[in-house]
Order: C-alpha cells, then structure tokens, then sequence
C-alpha cells in the first residue's frame, strides 16, 4: 500500500530532500518520483541479469581453472546484484512478476552494452576493465541517491564491482605481457568494447530526457556527461599502463577544461541497438525467455511447498 498523501507530504518530501536525507519506502513521495525511481531501477536490475549473459558464454572456456573459479563467481555477483535491485524496486510497490513481464515483452530496457557479443576471451578483460569499470563510475554516484533502499543496494554492489573491474584489468594485464598475438586480441577487444562503454553513460544532457528532474530530486547525483567525462579521464593511464591504444584519435588533454576532449559518439548505432537492431538482442530476450520457461517448475514448487507449510500453520494453530 502507498504511504497515504497528508497535509504538508510534499514539503515534508521536498525537506528531505534538500537535507541531503533519504526517502524511505513508508514516506509518501510524489508519484512521478515513483515511477522514475521504478524505471530506472528496474532498468538497472535487467541491465545486471542480462549482463551475466556476454561473460557466462566463456565460464566453459575460461584459459585455466582459476580463471573459470574468479569468473564463475563474478557472474554470481551480477545475478546477485539483480537480485538485490528487484528488491528495491519492489519496496516502490510494483512487483517482481510485473518487473520480468515488463523485460520479457521487451518494454523494459536494459544497457545497450549487453547487446554486443564477446567474442574472444579478451573480451572478458575488456568488460571486466571498461564496463564494470563504467558502472563503478555511474554507481559511486548513485550511491549518494535519495531513495534509501536503492543507496543501500548500491553500496554493496559497488564493493562488489570494483573486485570485478581488478579482475578484468588482470587480465587484460597478462594479455598484455604475453605474445604479440595475444596483445593484439587485448586491443581489438579494446577497440570493440570502448565507444559501447561510453553509450553506457546515456543521450548527452542535453537530450537526456529524465536527467533534470531525476537531478532535482537527487535520484541522479551527476549528470550524463559528466561521469562520462570521469570515465575517460580515469581510463587514460589505465590504457597507457597496460600499453593499449584508445581508439579515438581526437583524445588529447584539454589544459584549459582539466579534462581529455575526445571523439564524438555514433548516436545512431546506440539507437539502432536501442530499437533492436543490435548482434546479440534477440538471441538475449530469448536467453532470458527460456530461463523464465526452464524455471517455471520451480517456482510452483516453490509456491505449493509455501502453501503446503502455511495450511500446517493454521493447523497447528487451530
Ligand atoms: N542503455 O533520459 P536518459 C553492470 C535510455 S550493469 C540502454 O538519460 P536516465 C554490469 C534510458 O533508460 C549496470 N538504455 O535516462 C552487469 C531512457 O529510456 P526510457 C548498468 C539507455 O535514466 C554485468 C532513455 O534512454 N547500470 O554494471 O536519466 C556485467 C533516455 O535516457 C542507456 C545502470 O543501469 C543505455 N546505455 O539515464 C558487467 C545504472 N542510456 O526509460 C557489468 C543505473 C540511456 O525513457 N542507471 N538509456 O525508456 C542510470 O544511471 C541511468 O538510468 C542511465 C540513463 C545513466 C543509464
């Protein structure tokens, strides 16, 4: 049930807010405030269930039995951290049914990023480094967001991915002190793998459709471009540490901004795979469609089993 509206709601709202304190699920809060919070975490938790596909399709074929163990246990984390997201959503009122739903017909969006196919094992390192190493970015700030439940998830997601951003970084590393052929699998998955990281961030500000509002009431901490910008800034020296080059021949050092400028992003491919049109969306709905279908059987057993113990309660009550 939502908090019920009273005198002075919106001021008590708006109070908490400007006091940098979070709202709770028992508090009321406007109902735009619901749904975008809703939107955009359950978009978040698709983004993590989806993005186990790209790295699960190499567990069978990691290079070593420690590398199998840490990846097996990265993927883990990212089902985890779904789990943890739908949680928070599901304290907003809407349920996990209807969450799924939303993914499963395709009104939902996940990140566009989970749409390109990894194909080769430097594209575990290349994910690892550039993707979760985008999303520690974007979720560092996120965790100063407004809406408890949704900051406390975070927290604890970010622990998690800065182990999973090392991991990647690694092996990228080792990539990069082995033979020439395997430097130059490392740098192709660079080149494949770097402007999708950057479409992670969302449209340019300016056409960001939900960012000022969501800014205004602190769901969104930083905008767009610039955490954008603090990807690629922080992404230099990692490239140079490991002997790798950026593919965008437009990034220098801008003195004058204290930032790198860099090069402009393909818009129309991020809508493209937006709309669909991306390698790997059909065969990823339909990973996720035929997971919900394998699992079908354990939820009802799930759900008989919980019935079977409440009748007993009664009984036992009687
Ligand atoms: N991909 O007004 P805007 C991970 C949509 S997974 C797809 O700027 P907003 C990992 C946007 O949703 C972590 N869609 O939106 C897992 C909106 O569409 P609707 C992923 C995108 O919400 C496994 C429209 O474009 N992280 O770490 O203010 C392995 C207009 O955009 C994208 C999160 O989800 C995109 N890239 O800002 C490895 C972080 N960008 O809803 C790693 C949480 C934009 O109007 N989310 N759209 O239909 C956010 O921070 C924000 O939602 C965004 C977008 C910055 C993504």
């Amino acid at each position: 049930m939502p908090p019920i509206s009273s005198p002075g709601a919106e001021a008590r709202f708006d109070a908490t807010i400007a006091a940098e304190e979070k709202i709770e699920p028992r508090d009321w809060m406007p109902e735009k405030y619901r749904r975008n919070l809703v939107r955009q975490i359950s978009q978040h938790a698709h983004s993590e269930v989806v993005g186990q596909l790209p790295e699960g399709n190499w567990i069978t074929r990691a290079p070593t039995l420690r590398r199998k163990a840490t990846l097996l246990a990265k993927v883990q984390d990212e089902a985890g951290h779904g789990l943890y997201l739908y949680s928070a959503a599901e304290t907003l009122g809407v349920s996990r049914e209807q969450m799924q739903d939303d993914l499963l017909s395709g009104r939902a969006k996940y990140a566009s990023i989970f749409n390109y196919p990894s194909l080769t094992w430097a594209d575990v390192g290349a994910i690892g480094w550039l993707v979760d190493g985008a999303a520690i970015v974007n979720q560092i700030s996120l965790c100063r967001t407004s809406y408890g439940p949704y900051a406390r998830a975070l927290v604890r997601i970010c622990k998690e991915e800065s182990f999973h951003m090392r991991q990647g970084f690694e092996i990228m590393q080792t990539l990069c002190g082995g033979t020439s052929e395997q430097k130059a699998m490392a740098q192709d998955a660079l080149d494949r793998w770097w402007w999708p990281t950057l479409m992670m961030f969302g449209p340019h500000d300016a056409e960001s459709a939900h960012s000022q509002q969501s800014m205004q009431w602190k769901i969104k901490r930083q905008s767009n471009d610039e955490l954008r910008q603090k990807f690629v800034d922080q992404s230099v020296a990692q490239a140079e540490h490991l002997g790798l080059v950026l593919p965008d021949s437009d990034l220098k050092w801008n003195a004058a901004r204290d930032h790198y400028d860099f090069g402009a992003i393909d818009w129309d491919e991020f809508q493209r795979v937006l709309n669909g049109g991306g390698h790997c969306n059909r065969s990823r709905i339909k990973a996720r469609r035929d997971a919900d279908q394998d699992g079908e059987w354990v939820r009802e057993a799930m759900l008989t089993y919980a019935d079977k113990q409440r009748a007993r309660a009664v009984e036992d009550a009687a």
